[in-house]
């Protein structure tokens, strides 16, 4: 049975005839719907969505702290605010109706988007990007018949702000209800024909070619000491733009694409070679297909994807990737667009280190860092988190599942979510090895998380300690000893005592928590096999489902410690990774799940070295339910978890290193025979590239970035590797 099955993936996944993918969206007629169909540009503050009309077309603007609300310590998600959309930039192109030719695209590989067709025998090409390097977003307007751009546009701001046309420039400078102060300007450099200003918009005529650039800013600030707020943001903006203006279109692009390419190129995947059939279709049709037939270089597209997003969204100086990256086109978004702690973020970040895109997690930690003064004092003067006689219980700070930008938090309290939080904080210590980080921001982080729990934990009569009045999210009881809790707590105290040791301080503490640790109680395994999701088996008859094979919620939550986690393992715990395969399968892929869910999922079989049913996963994330014509995650509504999570659950499938051991190809379907990937990174400061064929490792080499030995395995072999600073290993994996 397994010969054939794996013939009919051979016959489904034609080996790759060259390492060449094709790293582009693309598509035969303009959107239609903003989110879910245009494409989608950033240099990780400023977001452009580009629907590609051609008579008429909207940019949807954003600049990544224009949001509402404030410190609010209530907790009311009504009233914590919301991110806001900008506005729109509007092209209007009289007579460019009945085209001919018509094709917009987004290419990864580039960080470009294009949009082309045909008026009457003159084709017209726009071109934009977005960027990190010179601070703004270009466009540049061609056409091939000289004199042919005749239109006008308009900078649509979605707040009312003072609009300025003058020259050839528009001005917006604005505030929003919480007093922040906003501002963009638009600069249009035409060549040949005329440019007007005048009601507002910027009209142009007989041009042979326009250049834009656009540029825009908050006074918001990430530091809670001057309450979130900082230099107004108009003079910046016109810097900007004055400077970009002041330099060629073929300088800005080559800025850009330096800055972009730096990051994007670190990693090259190749897992497989699609079929013409597939590769003709734009897009939008193509992925229905790929949901149910393996489209290897879509796959592989998919991937890059994760990685275009997270760098066009989250760059430091700017904020962390919210539930919907950085795009937004609405001034009130589903859940607000915030940070929900309770997966969301989470997942947002975790390809950032094995995806070698580790500069992008920085604006994670400088926000989290920021909203730790507020987080306090509300978590203080919270009932839920007092002593008995209604006293602070000691230091430290607890999150609610959302939160904004300015210390405010909304709905439920996710109490362990700041153990969560601490996980990245290790984890980017664990993959670079930047002592100073560890130093100076993750091991303060850790500590006080540390302490924050080891005050609150409840000693069962057993001698077990339990997290109490914990929930598993967003389903069943709220009561002591959840195994989703009770799972990050023991990863908190044990990255804690793993951040102890590497500096070397605070012994007496650091046993403490590993005394705590190893105190905590761990899930067990109920009556048909499961990973218990509470302390004790669930027997509810007003919630028959839970902790039955029928409870199909979206949530994995008890299977934290499989992943992200690594307290339950096959080979240190093999047991109880056996009860959460069976929790795992017993989800199922119907019901509740969601495109966060199917990227977790895909992550978590990884783990279990369950590659088939990765690989299952990561398709079905290609159906309409799923995902959007423009492979955005779909939940609905649009929500980008899956993106940023489907790319760290194949970095899942071809790599892992979390158990002090790099494990070569641990979950490679059979539907990848034959690939490659470089660039991805391991735990303990490697980088590692690895080739295959006829499902075999054939080529693997490790690069040693600090000189720390490592244990490399490739199923049943492996060996100890000591390397200097610098060098590399190679192994073909055959003994
Ligand atoms: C959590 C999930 C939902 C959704 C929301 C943004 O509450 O349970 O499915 O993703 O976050």
């Amino acid at each position: 049975m397994k010969n054939v099955l794996l013939m009919a993936a051979l016959v489904l996944c034609p080996v790759s005839a060259t390492l060449a993918s094709n790293l582009v969206l693309w598509y035969d007629h303009p959107a239609n719907h903003p989110m879910n169909e245009s494409l989608a540009i950033g240099n990780g503050r400023l977001g452009g969505l580009i629907a590609g009309g051609t008579a008429h077309d909207q940019v949807v603007l954003n600049e990544d702290s224009l949001w509402t609300g404030d410190a609010d310590p209530s907790g009311d998600y009504d009233q914590m605010g919301a991110y806001q959309t900008l506005g729109r930039l509007v092209l209007d192109l009289p007579g460019h109706t009945n085209v001919t030719a018509y094709r917009r695209d987004l290419d990864l590989g580039e960080a470009l988007a294009h949009v082309g067709y045909t008026v009457q025998d003159t084709h017209y090409t726009r071109e934009y990007f977005c960027s990190h390097a010179d601070g703004v977003l270009v466009a540049q307007f061609s056409a091939g018949r000289p004199g042919s751009y005749t239109g006008s546009l308009t900078l649509a701001d979605a707040h009312g702000a003072t609009t300025e046309a003058a020259g050839n420039t528009v001005t917006i400078n604005g505030a929003l209800p919480n007093g922040l102060h906003y501002a963009g300007r638009l600069v249009v450099l035409n060549d040949g024909g005329t440019l007007t200003a005048a009601d507002g918009s910027l009209h142009f005529t007989g041009c042979n070619q326009l250049t834009i650039c656009f540029a825009a800013g908050t006074d918001y600030a990430m530091d809670a000491h001057t309450g979130y707020r900082g230099e107004l943001p108009l003079p910046g903006v016109i810097e900007r733009t004055a400077h970009a203006a002041a330099k060629t279109y073929a300088a800005l692009k080559a800025a850009h694409e330096t800055d972009f390419l730096a990051l994007f190129d670190r990693v090259a995947l190749d897992v497989g070679h699609s079929t013409p059939a597939q590769t003709s279709l734009p897009t939008d049709r193509r992925k229905v297909h790929a949901a149910e037939t393996c489209d290897p270089d879509l796959e592989a597209l998919l991937f890059q994807y994760g990685r275009y997003l997270l760098i066009a969204c989250s760059r430091p100086g700017g904020l962390p990737a919210n539930l919907q990256g950085l795009w937004n086109d609405s001034n009130n978004p589903p859940w607000h667009s915030d940070y929900h702690a309770n997966i969301n973020i989470q997942m947002n970040y975790w390809p950032a280190e094995p995806a070698n895109l580790a500069e992008c997690a920085e604006p994670l930690f400088n926000l989290v860092d920021s909203q730790i003064p507020v987080w306090r004092k509300t978590t203080a003067d919270a009932p839920e988190f007092q002593t008995a006689g209604g006293t602070p219980n000691g230091r430290g700070f607890a999150i609610r599942t959302s939160h904004n930008i300015f210390g405010g938090m909304g709905w439920k309290w996710d109490n362990t979510a700041n153990a969560w939080y601490g996980q990245h904080y290790w984890e980017h210590y664990a993959f670079g090895g930047d002592k100073t980080f560890l130093r100076n921001t993750a091991y303060p982080y850790l500590k006080e998380t540390s302490e924050f729990w080891a005050a609150r934990l409840k000693e069962l009569p057993d001698g077990r300690l339990v997290v109490p009045n914990a929930w598993s999210p967003e389903h069943g009881p709220t009561e002591d000893g959840v195994s989703y809790s009770q799972e990050i707590v023991w990863d908190l105290f044990n990255n804690y005592v793993a951040a102890a040791d590497a500096l070397g301080v605070d012994k007496t503490l650091r046993d403490e928590m590993e005394a705590k640790r190893n105190h905590l109680a761990t899930p067990g395994v109920g009556s048909w096999g499961q990973l218990l999701e509470w302390l004790h088996e669930q027997h509810d008859p007003q919630s028959p489902e839970l902790d039955t094979p029928n409870d199909h919620h979206r949530h994995t939550s008890h299977l934290f410690a499989v992943h992200p986690g690594h307290q339950i393992s096959i080979a240190k715990t093999p047991a109880l990774a056996a009860a959460a395969r069976k929790s795992l399968d017993a989800r199922g892929d119907t019901g509740d799940v969601r495109e966060w869910s199917f990227a977790w999922r895909t992550s978590i079989y990884a783990r279990l070295h369950a590659g088939e049913d990765a690989h299952r996963e990561l398709q079905q994330l290609f159906s309409t339910r799923n995902s959007c014509p423009n492979l955005f995650g779909l939940h609905p509504p649009m929500q980008m978890d899956g993106n940023f999570g489907i790319t760290a659950g194949i970095c899942e499938m071809l790599l892992q290193s979390h158990e002090d051991e790099i494990s070569l190809l641990p979950a490679l379907p059979a539907g990848w025979p034959a690939g490659s990937v470089t660039g991805l990174r391991a735990r303990g400061g490697f980088v590692v590239d690895l080739a295959w064929s006829n499902g075999k490792l054939t080529a693997a080499t490790i690069h040693s970035r600090n000189g720390s030995p490592c244990h490399v395995r490739y199923g049943g072999l492996s060996h100890d590797v000591t390397l200097a600073p610098g060098a590399a290993w190679q192994w073909d994996g055959k003994n």
